[in-house]
């Protein structure tokens, strides 16, 4: 860490390094406070805009969600996707404008939060807010929820053709198994490719100890040999196409192929692995607050988050929509809860998790 710098000042050095612009030294101990953006006014009276930009995981929404908002609302919604969160935060850094609604898992939200890139919520605007279960609320990268509104939760695991394997994996050793090679995969994904390793150890998947770091990368490096490729949410074809057999992957993205190729099987392994909770959030670059807010405390509504939660097969964190889900997805029982640990903000390890995972991607 560059002396002096404070925690937010390190976290832009790392990431600006791990996006590869090339600027970390530079930006190093600069105020990452910008000028006065759109979302920093209060979001207030008047008509709402007619428009709505909405940059979210791919595969991650109703069937209808987008179609019927702009149905009811006479707002015309512009929906793009990306696959990672680290895609998310490189294009949000690099300055990219006129994003209203993200979603990024909580570890992003610290992210986003250091570089003082979300605009505040007008709770004033969310009245179907008490429809949220409160087990989503208050988590650690927004103790107070000023920022953001949980949206989906999950988990990876393997996923796997059980047709195509001799037996059903339930150990993140599979990927270490020479029999399968190129045959698997796993996800373009910091958190959960070195998480499952430290998991595979014993260790905490939020793990800053050097040490089982240094043991995690050389696991990831000898999986690699096995491996297709590093790939996420793209997999779920090739899956069904039986090009893959083994996935480390997200349990509602499989739920989504299984659906369409019910050989396909999921299995939270018996090391355990890691929960996430993914949240909207309003960029302070908006340009169109109040249809963000209109589009929150739609989604907010159990029917809608049923939709959501139903389609993506990813848990709700609404508890008005329980009740109201038509196709549970593949959620972990009870008993495979206890063997699950949210991923938690890296603090000052976030760079050496970032160096990691680049040696890994090029090693
Ligand atoms: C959906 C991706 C799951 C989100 N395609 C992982 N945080």
């Amino acid at each position: 860490m560059t002396k002096g710098c404070t925690r937010r000042e390190f976290i832009t050095s790392s990431l600006t390094a791990s996006v590869g612009l090339g600027l970390g030294a530079a930006l190093a101990c600069e105020p990452v406070r910008q000028e006065e953006m759109p979302g920093d006014s209060m979001v207030g009276g008047g008509a709402l805009e007619d428009e709505l930009t909405i940059y979210n995981w791919s595969d991650y929404i109703g069937t209808t969600t987008v179609s019927d908002f702009e149905r009811e609302f006479g707002v015309r919604v512009i929906y793009d996707t990306y696959e990672s969160n680290e895609d998310l935060l490189a294009k949000l850094q690099a300055g990219a404008r006129g994003y209203d609604l993200i979603c990024p898992t909580g570890y992003a939200v610290d992210v986003l939060r250091a570089f003082d890139l979300l605009a505040p919520l007008d709770r004033s605007l969310l009245s179907n807010w008490e429809n949220l279960s409160p087990e989503f609320l208050g988590r650690s990268f927004d103790p107070e929820n000023q920022y953001t509104v949980p949206w989906l939760w999950g988990l990876s695991g393997i996923a796997y053709r059980a047709d195509l394997v001799a037996s059903p994996p339930d150990s993140w050793g599979v990927f270490l198994d020479e029999a399968y090679r190129g045959k698997m995969t796993q996800p373009d994904d910091m958190r959960d490719v070195i998480g499952c390793w430290l998991k595979y150890r014993g260790h905490s998947g939020n793990s800053r100890d050097p040490e089982e770091l240094a043991q995690a990368k050389a696991d990831a490096i000898q999986a690699k040999e096995n491996l297709k490729s590093f790939v996420s949410a793209p997999v779920k074809d090739q899956l069904i196409a039986g090009d893959v057999w083994i996935a480390q992957l997200w349990n509602g993205d499989t739920a989504q192929a299984r659906a369409e190729e019910p050989e396909v099987a999921f299995k939270i392994p018996r090391e355990g692995s890691m929960l996430y909770l993914d949240s909207m959030a309003i960029p302070r670059s908006a340009r169109h607050p109040k249809a963000a807010h209109a589009f929150l405390n739609f989604i907010l509504r159990p029917e809608v988050a049923a939709g959501i939660s139903d389609r993506s097969g990813y848990g709700s964190p609404n508890a008005g929509a329980l009740p109201l889900q038509t196709r549970p997805g593949l959620v972990p029982t009870p008993e495979e809860f206890v063997r699950l640990e949210y991923q938690e903000d890296l603090a000052e390890a976030t760079a050496l998790w970032d160096r990691i995972w680049t040696e890994i991607k090029v090693g």
